[in-house]
């Protein structure tokens, strides 16, 4: 079977026995986002528990006009896209300030990062769009030729999906892209009342439950996999020691699943498997962490209840 997986089925595969060989099993959270789990995220975003959508976009309505300004970007790449929803706002700003610039939305969800380019196309038509699918932790290719100043953005706190040593490699793979006069965009969710991070993540609707298990269905259908998704609970605890949220999926009974390339894995009841983490930081933790990939921050602006933070950096 080996001999005939293409090169993107083979990492998979590696990444899913690795993840589920460790001791606490563990699945990559970019196996939420099929078209479903991107969806889902969407439904997310608009729950009464989920602050960090709204917050960051209201700081983005308040500063991003100005920011644009000073920065006067001719091309936006923003990793993680999605639908580009809060995006609208910095490429509004673009328009207004700059006139013709490019747009290169980075994603792995590819169906959903279609559907949201061809939408932006339409509404933009100053804006030369130019998707690129591309999994951001490893090494992809961008467009030729993009006019600097490039904005690199990187919103929805979705640095906070990885852990600080991954964080750093992904913000020097973007510092190594980066000319005079680049700058960086992030959104973080900071750290605040626990009961405050673990209602997001634990919603009454169940969307998150919901999403949380989707990951499971992603996994049988790239992977040919076997997992009876009904049987896995969702759970989700804030690790105080660790600044982060943890997303577990947690059967009440036995499980084998098969995976064809992978063999017979064995969940016992009660055993969780780990699908996500979202780290919080602290202005000290964004400046060790931007330090570390050589850049420093500009511009921070948090909201009144200090629960969010978006910020600009440019290279060393
Ligand atoms: N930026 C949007 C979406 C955040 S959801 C917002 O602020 O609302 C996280 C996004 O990152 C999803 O669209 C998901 O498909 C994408 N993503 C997750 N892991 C990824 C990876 N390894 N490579 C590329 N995109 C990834
Ligand atoms: C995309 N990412 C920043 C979200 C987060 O909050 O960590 C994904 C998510 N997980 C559960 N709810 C939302």
């Amino acid at each position: 079977m080996a001999d005939t997986l293409s090169p993107a089925a083979a990492v998979m595969l590696a990444e899913i026995r690795e993840g589920l060989g460790r001791a606490q099993k563990e699945l990559p959270p970019k196996y939420f986002y099929d078209e479903r789990g991107s969806e889902l995220f969407e439904e997310i975003t608009r729950l009464p528990e989920y602050y960090l959508t709204r917050t960051e976009r209201a700081l983005l309505a308040e500063r991003i006009p100005d920011w644009i300004w000073e920065m006067c970007p001719k091309s936006v790449v923003e990793l993680g896209a999605g639908s580009a929803e809060k995006t609208r706002i910095v490429l509004d700003a673009v328009r207004d300030a700059v006139g013709f610039a490019a747009y290169v939305p980075v994603d792995v969800s590819a169906d959903f990062l279609e559907a949201s380019a061809l939408k932006l196309s339409g509404e933009y038509p100053t804006l030369d769009i130019v998707p690129v699918v591309a999994d951001m932790t490893a090494d992809f290719a961008l467009p030729p030729d993009l006019p600097h100043p490039v904005l690199h953005a990187f919103l929805g706190s979705t640095i906070g999906n990885f852990a600080p040593d991954e964080a750093v490699s992904l913000l020097r793979r973007v510092r190594r892209r980066m000319h005079g006069g680049d700058a960086l965009l992030l959104g973080v969710d900071l750290r605040k009342d626990p009961a405050v991070i673990e209602a997001a993540y634990n919603d009454a609707a169940g969307v998150t439950a919901e999403f949380n298990r989707n990951m499971l269905r992603v996994v049988n259908a790239l992977a040919g996999a076997d997992f009876d998704v009904d049987a896995y609970e969702h759970r989700a605890f804030y690790e105080p020691e660790l600044h982060r949220i943890e997303m577990h999926l947690v059967p009440a009974t036995p499980q084998t699943v098969t995976i064809p390339g992978v063999g017979e894995i064995h969940v016992a009841a009660g055993e969780s498997i780990r699908t996500e983490i979202s780290c919080k930081h602290s202005r000290e933790s964004v400046d060790a962490m931007l330090a570390a990939a050589g850049m420093t921050v500009m511009r921070w602006e948090t909201d009144a209840d200090g629960l969010y933070a978006i910020l600009t950096a440019a290279p060393d």
